[in-house]
């Protein structure tokens, strides 16, 4: 059939040429002032002998590629969507065929005649009205059948419904499940690390039987919310067999819910193909490998859905828990929205083998990096500093902050967690101004933490302070932010 649609095809092509040529030998005997009557007669015929094959040749085609389609829709709502589109199709497609063949019927009816005069007439106010009040009669009644099914769409799911979340990447789905509680964890963007890729809250009991999916499997008639969203580009959660779609965009949830119909037993035999398989995809060119964008979606009996429900295993459970265990994962130590307690993977919990708890602390923070560096086995050099990250003192003077308490007293701590470790404090400032008021000023700010780090009770003979002026800068002294990280206090661990 495809043959001889591409013969067609190639046929219809070389009439449209001929035509061409025909054309633009009229035209030219049309300069010339000659009447060929006959000749009009005949273009008039071609044109619409090719107008009445272009339109056959369409319809054949919509029958011919029809099985290349997708399936019935496997949903309740692709049911109504499919509907709504049918709908639309058949009378457009009625007025599409009548108007066609109206056009190419007329440019043979009118061709010209010699003696045959056209008949001419302004406006007719009847024609005006009746071509404007009954497509406008019609195109309501389509939008509001969509309206309606549009409601029911975005209607809040079901209690009963299974809650299911998806979350894109550049180039998969993440598809994590309620478990029993039919609660999912809850999230947090400050907690994403290489560790944990949505931010789960694993403090949050609800998130202890939730379980991630390689592939989404539905009990069949039961209804399905999907909770969408994306980590990095704009994704969008496509079900073609059930003619859903949601966008799935970073920072903004989205949701869709449905109600499967067909099982995949009973659409494989629907469609005669034993290999039959329900998929979602990407819906967005995301990236070069957004073909991966891929999964398997089984919709099964209660009974099939039920086992398979019992047999997965909370990702909490097998995989959280043990690496909270052996130290490979650490949760912050209370609620993270409260941000009271270090909070970071890579080992640095915050809480030191005195049992205090470092405040405020973060990831890559002062005293994550000190501690680190004293329980590794790097040797202690003369290049290794660490700067403070939330000391403050006021302008051009070497008065501490009382803000600034919060860090001098966890590196206090620190000391007092590792009894051998000795520091060196460095200061620096920015270039502005004298070097020598400076180097002074630089230096007596490192002693004046000195002198508090004493005052938490650090032994005075563990620390040495130095100032440094305007040497040694980590960032260029032509911009604010550069001079601004300029004006530091260091720490660099002497003995350990
Ligand atoms: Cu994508």
């Amino acid at each position: 059939m495809a043959i001889i649609l591409g013969l067609l095809t190639l046929v219809l092509l070389y009439i449209v040429i001929v035509q061409i040529s025909k054309a633009s030998d009229l035209i030219k005997s049309l300069r010339s002032g000659d009447e060929h009557e006959e000749s009009f007669g005949n273009g008039a015929l071609f044109t619409s002998f090719i107008g009445f094959a272009v339109l056959i040749y369409s319809i054949v085609t919509c029958f011919v590629y029809a099985p290349t389609m997708l399936p019935k829709p496997a949903s309740e709502q692709g049911v109504w969507i499919n509907d709504l589109m049918n709908i639309t199709i058949v009378l457009t497609g009625v007025v599409f065929i009548i108007t066609q063949v109206l056009l190419f019927w007329f440019v043979y009816k009118y061709h010209y005649r010699k003696g045959r005069k056209a008949y001419f007439f302004a406006d007719n106010n009847k024609l005006e009205v009746a071509w404007t009040v009954v497509p406008a009669i019609v195109l309501t009644f389509l939008i509001g059948f969509g309206i309606q099914k549009w409601f029911k769409i975005f209607s809040p799911a079901p209690k009963d419904a299974v809650l299911i979340e998806a979350t894109g990447k550049q180039y998969a789905w993440s598809i994590r499940y309620s478990g029993a509680d039919h609660t999912l964890g809850k999230r947090d963007f400050s907690l994403v690390n290489p560790d944990n890729e949505l931010g789960i809250n694993w403090n949050d009991a609800a998130s202890h039987d939730d379980f991630m999916a390689d592939e989404i499997v539905l009990p069949v008639n039961k209804p399905v919310s999907i909770n969408v969203g994306a980590l990095d580009v704009i994704h969008n959660f496509w079900l073609p067999h059930f003619r859903l779609m949601m966008s799935a965009v970073p920072g903004v949830p989205t949701h869709l819910w449905f109600r499967p119909t067909i099982t995949t037993e009973e659409m494989k035999k629907e469609t005669n193909n034993p290999n039959f398989e329900y998929v979602v995809a990407c819906n967005k060119l995301c990236g070069s490998g957004h073909y991966n964008m891929k999964k398997k979606v089984r919709v099964v009996s209660q009974e099939e859905y039920e086992k398979w429900f019992s047999e997965q295993k909370s990702y909490y459970t097998t995989v959280v828990k043990p690496a909270m265990e052996s130290g490979a994962f650490k949760m912050p130590v209370s609620e993270v929205a409260e941000n009271t307690a270090a909070a970071s993977a890579n080992g640095f919990s915050g809480k030191l083998s005195t049992g205090f708890e470092l405040v405020g602390a973060v990831n890559g923070g002062v005293e994550n990096k000190l501690v680190t560096f004293i329980q590794s086995d790097k040797q202690v050099a003369k290049d290794i500093w660490f700067s403070f990250d939330r000391l403050l003192f006021e302008t051009g003077k070497s008065t501490l902050k009382p803000s600034s308490q919060e860090q001098l007293k966890n590196i206090s701590e620190i000391m007092k967690a590792f009894p051998a470790v000795e520091i060196k404090l460095g200061g620096y400032t920015d270039n502005v101004g004298d070097q020598k008021a400076n180097l002074k000023l630089s230096d007596s700010r490192a002693k004046a933490v000195m002198a508090e780090l004493i005052k938490l009770g650090v032994a005075a003979n563990r620390i040495k302070a130095e100032g440094y002026g305007d040497q040694f800068p980590v960032a260029t002294n032509e911009t604010d932010a550069g001079r601004q990280q300029n004006r530091r206090i260091d720490i660099r661990v002497t003995k350990k």
